[in-house]
């Protein structure tokens, strides 16, 4: 497999809805291991396609982190929230594509998700924990939503000019 560059915002891609997966292709399995293995080289617990500028409605997540336990890596292609709980959590969220920005966001504390799975069966699994808030972060991901869009607008202008600082200064590093 391959490690493919994560994007950073501000980038038009990580605004787009994403296109659902047809059928479960040699392209979509080599994508799917391909952004679990540039999930755990960042590190991360969930990696989004379209942070990989790839349009697609597929994410991965393992928010297995007691290092005692096996990981659990999840490939969730088509996925949909089929039921969410009442009860909020914050959670103080960062992303793979904002690095080293972190702000409070609320969320349903446990949600049922439904999905293609690379075995080409249906799956339907209840999340909470930090498995529920990482699910429906990628989940928004694929809608073109990112956690900034989750918080006050001058909070997301600040986070942007310094993502907009950040690139620039990245590009002329590679200049
Ligand atoms: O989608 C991504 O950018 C990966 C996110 C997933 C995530 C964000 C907020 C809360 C839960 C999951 C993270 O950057 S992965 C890094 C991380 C590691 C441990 C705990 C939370 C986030
Ligand atoms: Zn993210």
């Amino acid at each position: 497999m391959t490690l493919r560059p994560i994007l950073i915002h501000p980038d038009p891609r990580l605004k787009k809805q994403c296109e659902p997966v047809a059928r479960i292709t040699p392209d979509v399995e080599t994508l799917a291991a391909d952004m679990l293995a540039t999930m755990y080289d960042a590190p991360g617990i969930g990696l989004a396609a379209p942070q990989v500028g790839v349009l697609s409605r597929i994410f991965v997540m393992d928010a297995q982190r007691d290092p005692e336990a096996e990981p659990r890596p999840m490939v969730l292609i088509n996925p949909e929230v089929t039921w969410e709980s009442e009860e909020p959590n914050v959670y103080d969220e960062g992303c793979l594509s904002i690095p080293d920005q972190y702000a409070e966001v609320t969320r349903p504390a446990q949600v049922k998700m439904s999905w293609l799975g690379l075995d080409g069966k249906q799956h339907e699994e209840d999340f909470d924990g930090l498995w529920a808030t990482c699910a429906q972060h990628e989940l928004d991901h694929l809608n073109g939503v990112l956690f900034i869009d989750h918080i006050s607008a001058m909070r997301r202008q600040m986070i942007t000019r310094k993502m907009v600082k950040l690139k620039r200064e990245r590009a002329r590093e590679k200049a």
